[in-house]
């Protein structure tokens, strides 16, 4: 398949490229390297050292042979949206270029402003752009299992069949998001939901728990290929920053009492989740929403699991529970159904100790490029902060 992976130099991203590539499908990558500027924004950068992104494309093509096409292109721009498209004629587009961090989007108005434009308007450029060049392209989309929040009853994978006065329907799982950030792909996916049915578009909203782990067999065959390690209180995302607070001998920070339940999927079956949905298309007029993650962990029981194995290395660290600088439940009944993918032949990798110490050790390997001056959450929910003036107003905007 031809394929645009868009936001194909973030986290998840390149790791899927890399796969994709592997697995022979013509890859072009497709971002505006914001996620960069945001770096610059914030102070902050990734553990391990990312080539640029030409680097790490020449480097790809070095040891493989496979060719890796570069689109530098801003998603909410219509115009180059609808040239790139045009000119590569994808079979499919996975949309991985967002915004993705709960936090920046409660900084203040103009974060959850631009977070939202940029999000939801970068999905209305696809989805017009596929209904008007190529209508049977298949657009595979990151979503979050965020979009659901924390019902009192089981969460399903997208739709539920609902009895009232005496009706039946199959009608899209309630929504109760729990950021601007989240908010933004409940808007996506509704959208996503009115192209299928208005134009028969085909889709799939991939409801993505927390990512864990920052290596896959390609990304770690060079040091010119790894991903991203964020570990800040604002793009480092919970196990991630867990396991560099331990190796750092630094406090695990629990944001409140740690009952908080999330779905949880290692990076190497983002990637594997993601190739099945592609080599297995949704039909014609349907958004399919598949629930990609493997396992449910509190918070609580993930910081206990990682001090176990980084005071094993002997390494000192402790649990400290933080006044959570979030509005969400820690105490909730968290259920949600996660069949899809293993029933298309998702072989998931759980989580063990040998997991986290490696994730340990590489961060140890790289200690002397750890700021603690990001590590501390600075966003409340509440009240927002913290007092960052960008640069420039194009930070917050999203050219290229
Ligand atoms: P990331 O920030 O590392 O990558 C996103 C990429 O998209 C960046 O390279 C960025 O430059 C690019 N991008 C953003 N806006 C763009 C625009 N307007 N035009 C072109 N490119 C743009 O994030 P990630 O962790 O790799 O997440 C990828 C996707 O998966 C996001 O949609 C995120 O919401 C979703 N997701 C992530 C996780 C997780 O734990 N990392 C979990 C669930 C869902
Ligand atoms: N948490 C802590 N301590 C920390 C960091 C986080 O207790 O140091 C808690 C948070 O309060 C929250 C949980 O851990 O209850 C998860 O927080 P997170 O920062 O790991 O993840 P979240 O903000 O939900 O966002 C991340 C990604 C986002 C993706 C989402 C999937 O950044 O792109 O959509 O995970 S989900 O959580 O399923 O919505």
């Amino acid at each position: 398949m031809r394929i645009i992976i868009a936001g194909g130099d973030g986290f998840c991203g390149w790791p899927t490229a890399l796969r994709l590539s592997t697995a022979g499908h013509q890859v072009v990558l497709l971002d505006n390297l914001i996620r960069r500027r945001w770096d610059e924004e914030l102070g902050t950068a990734s553990l391990l050292p990312i080539a640029e992104l030409e680097e790490r494309v020449a480097a790809w093509e070095e040891l493989t042979g496979a060719s890796l096409g570069i689109e530098l292109v801003d998603l909410t721009q219509t115009e180059p949206v609808y040239d790139v498209v045009e000119r590569i004629q994808p079979d499919a587009i996975v949309h991985f270029g967002e915004q993705s961090s709960a936090p920046y989007s409660m900084i203040d108005a103009a974060h959850a402003i631009s977070t939202q434009v940029n999000n939801v308007v970068g999905t209305l450029n696809l989805l017009f752009a596929i209904r008007d060049l190529v209508p049977n392209c298949h657009l595979v989309k990151l979503g979050t299992m965020g979009e659901y929040g924390t019902p009192n009853i089981d969460i399903e994978e997208g739709y539920l069949e609902v009895e009232h006065h005496g009706r039946r329907d199959r009608l899209p799982y309630p929504k109760q998001p729990g950021s601007f950030y989240h908010l933004s792909k409940v808007h996506d996916s509704h959208n996503i939901l009115f192209a299928c049915r208005v134009w028969g578009l085909r889709a799939t909203d991939l409801n993505q728990g927390v990512v864990y782990n920052v290596q896959t067999p390609e990304t770690a065959s060079d040091p010119r290929l790894v991903t991203r390690y964020d570990y800040d209180s604002v793009f480092g995302t919970a196990l991630n920053r867990f396991c560099v607070q331990a190796a750092m001998q630094q406090p695990i920070t629990v944001y409140g009492d740690g009952g908080q339940t999330r779905g949880f999927i290692d990076l190497r079956d983002t990637v594997s989740c993601v190739q099945l949905a592609l080599e297995h298309p949704a039909p014609p007029g349907e958004l399919r929403v598949f629930n990609q993650f493997t396992e449910q962990w509190s918070v609580r029981s993930l910081a206990e699991r990682v001090l176990r194995v980084a005071t094993a290395r002997g390494l000192s660290t402790e649990i400290v529970h933080l006044d959570n600088p979030r509005v969400e439940a820690e105490s909730h009944y968290y259920n949600a159904a996660h069949s899809a993918l293993l029933d298309l032949g998702l072989e998931p990798h759980p989580l063990t100790d040998e997991t986290v110490a490696a994730m340990i050790e590489l961060a140890v390997a790289h200690r002397e490029r750890i700021n603690f001056e990001t590590t501390a959450p600075t966003i409340d929910w509440r009240t927002g902060g913290p007092p960052t003036v960008p640069a420039s107003g194009d930070v917050l905007g999203s050219t290229v």
